[in-house]
């Protein structure tokens, strides 16, 4: 069901402060930043082998990324794996008791289809299946 790990989603206060680690001490190749309105987010990814990272910024205080800094500050915010069919990745992960986030697709970033696994029902990891747009 799952094909990769497609990213980490890192929560960050602003991704001005943060691109520099990532982009040039560590040298990630950067693939540039957009905004996901949908999600209340900026992003920014950068490419690393297979996968990527991709850091998030809150763009209101509602947004679920402004809610996880608040309470525990920048860090590891979910793990996205790619699928090649999120309609039949989130029934079977129905099916199979999951508590899903979202029971439908949403927009993700870069024309991606995106739902999210709650993180009680996965271990306590925010769980994202992100299938590639065309
Ligand atoms: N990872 C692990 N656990 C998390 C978490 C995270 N990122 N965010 C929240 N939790 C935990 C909380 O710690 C809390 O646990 P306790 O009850 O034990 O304290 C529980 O989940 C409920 O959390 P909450 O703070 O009350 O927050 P909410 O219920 O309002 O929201 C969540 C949590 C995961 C349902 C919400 O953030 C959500 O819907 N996320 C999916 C969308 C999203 O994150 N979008 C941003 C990224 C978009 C993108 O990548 O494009």
């Amino acid at each position: 069901m799952l094909t990769r790990i497609d990213h980490i989603g890192i929560a960050v206060k602003s991704l001005n402060d943060a691109l520099p680690f990532y982009r040039d001490n560590l040298g990630m190749a950067f693939l540039g930043i957009e905004e996901v309105a949908e999600q209340k987010v900026r992003v920014a990814m950068l490419q690393v082998g297979e996968s990527k990272i991709e850091l998030l910024e809150p763009t209101s205080d509602d947004s679920p990324v402004a809610k996880f800094l608040e309470k525990n500050g920048p860090g590891i915010h979910h793990l996205a794996y790619e699928v090649a069919d999120i309609e039949a990745a989130i029934a079977k992960l129905v099916a199979d008791g999951a508590r899903m986030i979202d029971e439908r697709p949403r927009s993700g970033a870069h024309g991606t289809r995106i739902a999210f696994v709650h993180p009680k029902s996965s271990g306590g990891v925010l769980t994202e299946l992100c299938q590639p747009g065309h």
